[in-house]
Parts: C-alpha cells; structure tokens; sequence
C-alpha cells in the first residue's frame, strides 16, 4: 500500500532549507506531493515572492524527490486535496507547528524542524544589500570620474 505525503510551500528563491523539508517529508512515505503557492494566493498571504508561480512550479516539480506539484489557490483546499491524492501524512515546517491540526482527522499530520540561518527573506535581504552598496560603489567610482574628466578640461 502505498504511502503518500503531501505539503505546501510558496518556495520563493529556493534553497537548501525548502530541499532539506522536502527530502525528510519523502523519506516518510513512498512519494511526495506538493502543493505551490501561486502569486495570487500569496498576495493574500502577504507575501512577496521574487520568483513567478510558473517558475516556482517547474522547480519545485523537477526536484529529484518530488513526485508532483500543483498549485496551491487558497488555505482552505488542503481537506479535499488530502482526499483527492489519498494522502496519508500531511507534513510542514515547525514554523507552523500546531497550524494544521484541523486536518489531524483526516491524515497524520507531522511538523519538521526548520533548517537554521537560511530563508527566502534572508537572500532577499542580502541581495538588498548588495544593491544598496553597488549604488555606493558607482557614486564614488563616478566621482573619480568626474574629478579625471574636470582636469582634462
Ligand atoms: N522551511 C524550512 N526551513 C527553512 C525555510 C523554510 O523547513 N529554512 C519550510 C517551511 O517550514 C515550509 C516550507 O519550507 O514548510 C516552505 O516554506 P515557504 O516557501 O516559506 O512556505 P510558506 O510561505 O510557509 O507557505 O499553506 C501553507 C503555505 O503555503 C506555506
């Protein structure tokens, strides 16, 4: 009998963190589903994603330890996607531990511990950063620039 897990995640900029999650969730059964937050959806979320949803689909749907992907449209279409796929564990980060409980009556639902010190937002960040101190960098290189063009004039 086969054994289906199933989550969901935006998976924005994805990274180790979102690899460790899904390689521990598949190691819990025999294939891994996951869901794929579209823009809209996490427009509603509040969420700010880099990366489109067809693109966040298409990686998420060729990582070796996936065996499909869809789309995730709102919160409320976990229940039927558990029955729809046969699902037998429901899993997440523990960041939303105790979050999905209600589904508790219709799979085992198992929270993962994060993986530390990496994040969609953190990458977002430092990729700020760098674009903030590229902005410095180009001032002071133009002001070079500047001052070498005034003595040839
Ligand atoms: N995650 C993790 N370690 C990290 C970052 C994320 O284990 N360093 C996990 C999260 O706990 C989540 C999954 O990776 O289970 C996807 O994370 P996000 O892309 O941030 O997904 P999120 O926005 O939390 O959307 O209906 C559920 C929502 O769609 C979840």
């Amino acid at each position: 009998m086969s054994k289906t897990v199933l989550t969901y995640g935006t998976f924005d900029l994805f990274h180790v963190g979102h690899l460790n999650l899904l390689e521990r969730l598949r190691e819990l059964g025999d294939r891994l589903i996951v869901g794929v937050s579209t823009d809209a959806f996490n427009t509603t979320k509040g969420k700010q994603t880099i990366v489109r949803f067809e693109d966040r689909l298409r990686i998420v749907q060729n990582i070796k330890c996936v065996d499909h992907a869809f789309a995730e449209n709102s919160w409320a279409q976990k229940a039927e996607d558990i029955r729809q796929f046969k699902v037998n564990v429901f899993g997440m980060g523990n960041d939303w531990e105790g979050q999905f409980d209600e589904l508790k009556p219709l799979c085992k639902v198992v929270y993962l511990p994060r993986t530390e010190g990496i994040s969609s937002t953190r990458i977002k960040d430092a990729l700020r950063v760098l674009d903030k101190a590229h902005v410095e960098e180009l001032k002071q290189a133009l002001g070079v620039i500047s001052t070498i063009v005034e003595r040839f004039e």
